[in-house]
């Protein structure tokens, strides 16, 4: 399972207050940590009280680029945004993200290809998140079609299938649950799948053991990376333990450590 710390958003306060300060130590200590706690990578992303996101991303990218190497997810809606951080970047980028919409594959592809970025692709559309599975299906093949069309590889391209609260979205669980796996034979090769984890508790009182149980069972449905808290060791614990039951790793008293010493 690869691992997209999601800590560096302005949907933080402490977040939001080192962007408005510009207190670089902030942004740095919080990439540290979420990588001594096992992300493979970082999203990033200025949140909605950024009043100039354009320059904010840059300032953010430069910043975590001081003391790691790890790739970026440079996570906007707005393509201007998304391009902005990629001049800025050295490191290996994810662009989080497109939509299925025309006008936003037709900026971000050709992007994702100038900056030999992976690509993540939302099944959502100008009309909205999809309510069932067969939309998120529709809207996964319209994405991968014109990935192809334009040579954009598959296997760079991170189906998410928007993960939704499930307090107010409790019967479309299994539904997202279902197209983590049906994405997956969407075409050969196999394009990869990505879920905002935390999404899937907001607004409910046990937030960790949502994220949890959600997380173990996206991954028997065959999920590859997830944006997710880091700092939830439990969180990750619960990920490595999934895999294992899987067979991905081989068992030892001590598999945990194993796992987290590779
Ligand atoms: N898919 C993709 N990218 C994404 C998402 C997704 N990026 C953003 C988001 N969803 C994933 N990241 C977060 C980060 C934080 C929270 C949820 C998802 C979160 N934050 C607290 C809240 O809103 O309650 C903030 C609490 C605080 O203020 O301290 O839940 O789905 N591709």
């Amino acid at each position: 399972m690869f691992i997209i710390g999601e800590l560096i958003n302005g949907m933080y306060k402490d977040i939001a207050k080192a962007i408005k300060t510009k207190d670089k130590s902030v942004i740095q200590k919080c990439a540290l940590a979420q990588i001594k706690a096992g992300a493979d990578a970082l999203d990033v992303n200025c949140g909605p009280a950024s009043s100039n996101p354009v320059s904010d991303i840059q300032w953010l990218i430069e910043s975590i680029q001081e003391v790691t190497d790890r790739p970026l997810a440079v996570d906007s809606s707005k393509p201007q945004v998304i391009e902005s951080g990629l001049k800025a970047l050295k490191n290996k980028a994810i662009i989080n993200s497109t939509t299925a919409d025309p006008e936003k594959l037709e900026v971000l592809l050709p992007l994702a290809k100038k900056y030999n970025a992976k690509l993540i692709g939302l099944t959502i559309s100008a009309k909205g998140i999809p309510q069932n599975k067969d939309q998120r299906l529709e809207l996964a093949a319209t994405i991968v079609a014109t990935c192809a069309d334009q040579g954009f590889p598959i296997e760079d391209l991170y189906l998410d299938p928007i993960v939704m609260p499930v307090n107010v979205a409790q019967q479309q669980q299994k539904d997202i649950l279902e197209s983590i796996r049906e994405f997956k034979i969407i075409a050969q090769p196999s394009p990869k799948t990505i879920v905002g984890l935390s999404n899937v508790s907001q607004g409910t009182i046990v937030r960790s053991l949502v994220n949890r149980t959600f997380l173990t069972m996206a991954i028997a449905y065959g999920l590859d990376v997830a944006i997710l808290d880091p700092l939830d060791k439990d969180l990750v614990d619960a990920a490595i333990t999934a895999e294992l039951i899987l067979n991905q790793h081989i068992y030892c008293d001590s598999y945990l450590e194993a796992y987290r010493k590779k």
